[in-house]
């Protein structure tokens, strides 16, 4: 492939995961001719690589899937209320065969820099291969959660045994029967994975830096006939779900999270009721207060409620202390478990709390930590994601005059306006970028949102002639503005508030929440304004 036979596409979509797959079929029903590139060997983006034992998602399987499409909705089968990932790669190669998507994407294709060419307005785009292809639009459907963060730790090439990362797992099965099993790492992923583990290690040593804070919640397979009857109704679901701030309007760990801002402060609650709460809300009660992420102390009193909610599960009291979470609840993503704690009853789990002395260095044999070494025959790293930010920052993307975006974003902080458009990178649309729903919300309620706005302002561009159009650096400034009033007074925006969120999981990463928490209706109102106005905020050219 060259230059020359790869030029002439209206647009090019970078990745094929849930963004890109539908940001190739909206394109192309446009009528542009447009083409994915995939750096993997097929479809699917975060939900191909993170196939990590108990990989699941926290939304429900009838919500987290496209609403774009009715026939898709109507024949795909979930057999399950929330989905686990083989399930998720599995819908998302259904629907590319079904949408015959196929045959405009390109994969084992990794992009490794794109420049926009000022006079002909238009982006060249390099794949690591050595090919340019060329096209007026980029669509960057390069994931919000798809570039894991190196755990950093010194001696991790020396060790021995068997190495696993949650976020690039084997294809094949792993079997982990008879292994002293060490896994670092308690978020999302490790709150899923860490119960699987255990019923198959020999041992498992679980080193914890972050306690979670975990909502336990029943998964469950679809009785006989309750998808059905679910499907029947789906106009209705997916309008209620158009309009809930959060993007999901049945079951999910933000929706808990909503319901909970709507329960009595905790500030003012007695004894009594403090305890009714865990009596009968387990640890979900004690977290369920509505002064909880407005107020720093009503935080911290729920999560000593919630360390005795966890005290009632967890049968050594040293390890429910060590279980319990000092950071703020809320400033780090909330995980739907299956029987994480009970876990820790297991006599084959043992869990090292680093916050009496953290890892040293992995050695050929083990864990070294301040309290002492692990011996172990194979390490799970769990450690999370250069969120947001980080799939871009390893693209080299240069924009107007020489502009770098890995550059702006890690000197001026990480901006963008609407969550969709950087300053200074024309006809470059981040599907959810900076400062949208994406990070509070169900992604793929936000991320249909966006390439639907995406493909309308294409359309417009292409309808009023015009070649380019670019954020401004004002409107961008007031949107991040805008996004940073909305969580000053919460404690998302807390000191000791250190997540994928904020930029804080990453040392040197320049520190902002990167959400936008006024809801998905609230952010489609604003999206619609800015169109109604002429594409205020842009300059169009
Ligand atoms: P997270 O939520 O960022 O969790 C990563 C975990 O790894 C967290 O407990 C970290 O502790 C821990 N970590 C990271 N680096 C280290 C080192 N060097 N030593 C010890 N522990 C470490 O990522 P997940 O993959 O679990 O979840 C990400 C999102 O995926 C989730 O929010 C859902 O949206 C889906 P820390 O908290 O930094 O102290």
């Amino acid at each position: 492939m060259t230059t020359s036979d790869t030029a002439g596409f209206d647009a090019i979509v970078i990745g094929a995961g849930f963004s890109g797959l539908y940001a190739l079929h909206r394109l192309r029903e446009q009528g542009l001719r447009t083409v994915v590139l995939e750096k993997a060997e097929n479809v699917g983006g975060t939900w191909l690589f993170n196939r990590y034992p108990g990989a699941r998602c926290d939304i429900e399987s009838i919500e987290y899937s496209y609403s774009f499409s009715d026939e898709t909705q109507q024949e795909w089968v979930w057999t399950e209320t929330m989905p686990r990932q083989p399930e998720i790669e599995a819908y998302l190669n259904f629907v590319a065969d079904r949408l015959d998507l196929r045959r405009d994407i390109r994969f084992h294709t990794e992009v490794t820099g794109m420049t926009f060419d000022e006079a002909a307005s238009r982006w060249e785009v390099r794949t690591a291969a050595g090919d340019t292809l060329t096209a007026p639009f980029v669509v960057a459907a390069t994931g919000i959660l798809s570039v894991p963060k190196e755990p950093e730790i010194a001696g991790m090439d020396t060790f021995g045994g068997l190495s696993l990362f949650t976020s690039r797992w084997p294809k094949h099965d792993v079997d982990l029967t008879g292994k002293r099993v060490g896994v670092i790492g308690t978020g999302s992923t490790g709150v899923q994975l860490i119960p699987v583990v255990a019923q198959q290690a020999e041992h498992l040593t679980v080193f914890q830096r972050s306690p979670a804070y975990t909502l336990p919640w029943e998964v469950r397979p679809f009785d006989d006939g309750e998808l059905d009857e679910l499907k029947a109704n789906y106009a209705e679901i997916r309008a209620a779900q158009r309009e809930h701030a959060v993007g999901a309007a049945r079951l999910s760990a933000f929706s808990v999270m909503f319901e909970m801002m709507t329960k009595p402060p905790l500030k003012s609650a007695s004894r009594e009721e403090q305890l009714r709460a865990i009596d009968e809300g387990g640890i979900i009660g004690a977290l369920s207060w509505g002064d909880v992420f407005f107020d720093i102390e009503a935080n911290q009193m729920a999560a000593k409620l919630y360390g005795e909610a966890v005290a009632r599960i967890v049968e050594d009291p040293a390890t429910a202390a060590a279980l319990t979470p000092t950071h703020p609840f809320g400033c780090k993503r909330p995980i739907i478990d299956q029987g994480y704690y009970q876990t820790f009853n297991r006599d084959n789990v043992t869990l090292v709390d680093l916050r009496k002395g953290p890892i040293v260095e992995v050695t050929p044999t083990g864990i070294r930590t301040e309290q002492g070494d692990y011996e172990l025959d194979a390490i799970i790293y769990a450690t999370g994601f250069d969120a947001m930010t980080g799939a871009m920052t390893r693209i080299s993307v240069t924009g107007r005059d020489g502009m770098s975006l890995a550059d702006f974003w890690s000197t001026e902080g990480p901006y963008a306006y609407l969550g969709i458009a950087v300053a200074g990178f024309p006809n470059l649309f981040i599907v959810q970028a900076p400062g949208s729903p994406a990070p509070a919300s169900n992604f793929v309620t936000a991320l249909e949102h966006h390439v639907e706005w995406i493909g309308d302002c294409i359309e417009y561009l292409r309808a009023n002639g015009y070649s380019t159009i670019e954020a401004l650096p004002d409107a961008q400034r007031e949107w991040i503005e805008h996004t940073a009033e909305l969580v000053a007074p919460t404690v998302l925006v807390h000191p000791t508030c250190n997540s994928w969120y904020n930029g804080g999981n990453v040392p040197g990463k320049k520190r902002m929440y990167m959400g936008y928490t006024a809801g998905i209706p609230e952010y489609r109102r604003r999206c619609d304004e800015v169109v109604d106005a002429g594409y205020a905020g842009f300059k169009l050219a």
